[in-house]
Formats: C-alpha cells, structure tokens, sequence
C-alpha cells in the first residue's frame, strides 16, 4: 500500500479509518481538526467485518509507509480499532461511532474494553471524541515534531481566549442567533399562556 501525499504535499503522519463511509459525519470532524492543525493525514474506509484483509494490510503496512498515529472510528459491534492495534504498535485511538439503536454505547463499550496488553485510547462517542482523537493525535505527534505541538498549543490558547471573551452565556447564545429566555421571562410567558386559557 503506497503513502499518499496529501493535500498539504506531505506524506500522511496520521491515518483515519472507519468502517463504513456512513461513518464519515463523525470522523470528518477529526479531519477537520487535523487539517485545522496543519496535520497531514489520509482517511479510508476499512471495515474490520467487511474488509477484514484491507484492514490487516492497512495496519501491519502503516508504520512502514510514514503513518505516527491511526485513528479507528466504528460503530455497533466496533472491532476496527481494537483488531487494527493487533496488527500494529502504532499508537491507535479509537472513536465510538454514535449507533442508531445503542446510541453508541456499544460503540464505546467494545472499543474500550479490550484485554489487557492491547490498548486502544478510547475517546467520546460521537463528534466530541472525533475532535479529541484528532487533539490528542495532535499532542501524540508534537513529542517529535514541534511545529505540530507548537499548533496544538496555539489551538488551545485560543479556546481559551473564545471562552474568557464571552463570559455571559445569553450574550453568547444571541450572538449565535439562539434564544434564550431567563427563568422570570419564562414564568411570564408561561402565566400568560394560562392566562389566555381561562
Ligand atoms: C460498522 O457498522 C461501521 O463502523 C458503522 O458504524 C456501522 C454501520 O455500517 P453501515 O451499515 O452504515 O455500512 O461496521
């Protein structure tokens, strides 16, 4: 399996697989996180059910084709990330993709739970934890590179620095185009809806 240049002309350092391309709405949050960072990455679809060789090539090739860090996103009965760090001492985070019928606790519960001697860093279910795998892919990296630890600190600095600017949450929501209501306008509201009633 060839490493392919990415969009930045950089060979990929960090690997994103799911295992159905319905998985994409939550992995492409890691995506854009990494490309955010200036991380050069690759993503592809291997299911560890479906496509059990793919996945065996993918991971036992990875480290020789430049890949640092995968990322594993899968959904329901979720082997990817766990069968992917079996065949690799790469590290390998795992995002539980939310399911339809478990909401993700399934997801969660069979990547995290892995025997002991066989880690898999296993984040939130959903777009939360595709946002932190790829931070954490991120702070993994910047031990060695410190232009990508000098981007991940700067993204944190300006989290921050968003949060201090914007203190009052009803300022925030209405700049957002939200509505917020305080508890008396809600009283309000509600006593004259009764009162129309009577
Ligand atoms: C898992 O099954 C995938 O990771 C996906 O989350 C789930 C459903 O896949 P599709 O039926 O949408 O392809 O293997």
């Amino acid at each position: 399996m060839a490493n392919d240049l990415t969009l930045t002309g950089k060979p990929a350092l960090v690997g994103i697989i799911m295992g159905s391309s319905s998985d994409w709405e939550t992995l492409e949050h890691a995506a854009k996180t990494l490309e955010e960072l200036g991380v050069p990455h690759e993503t592809r679809v291997v299911s560890a059910h479906r496509t059990p060789d793919l996945l065996f090539e993918y991971a036992s090739s990875a480290e020789k084709r430049g890949i640092e860090v995968i990322i594993a996103g899968a959904g329901g009965a979720a082997h990817l990330p766990g069968m992917t760090a079996s065949q690799t001492a790469l590290p390998v985070l795992g995002v539980p993709v939310e399911s339809k019928a478990l909401k993700g606790l399934d997801s969660l519960l069979s990547i995290a739970q892995m025997p002991g001697g066989v880690p898999v860093g296993t984040l939130a279910i959903g777009k939360a934890g595709a946002i932190n795998a790829a931070l954490l892919a991120a702070a993994i990296l910047g031990a060695k590179h410190p232009e990508i630890r000098e981007a991940y600190r700067k993204f944190r600095a300006a989290q921050t620095a968003r949060v201090l600017a914007n203190p009052d949450p009803k300022a925030a929501a209405r700049a957002l185009g939200l509505s917020v209501a305080t508890q008396s306008e809600k009283t309000t509201s509600s006593k004259n809806k009764k009162r129309k009633r009577a």
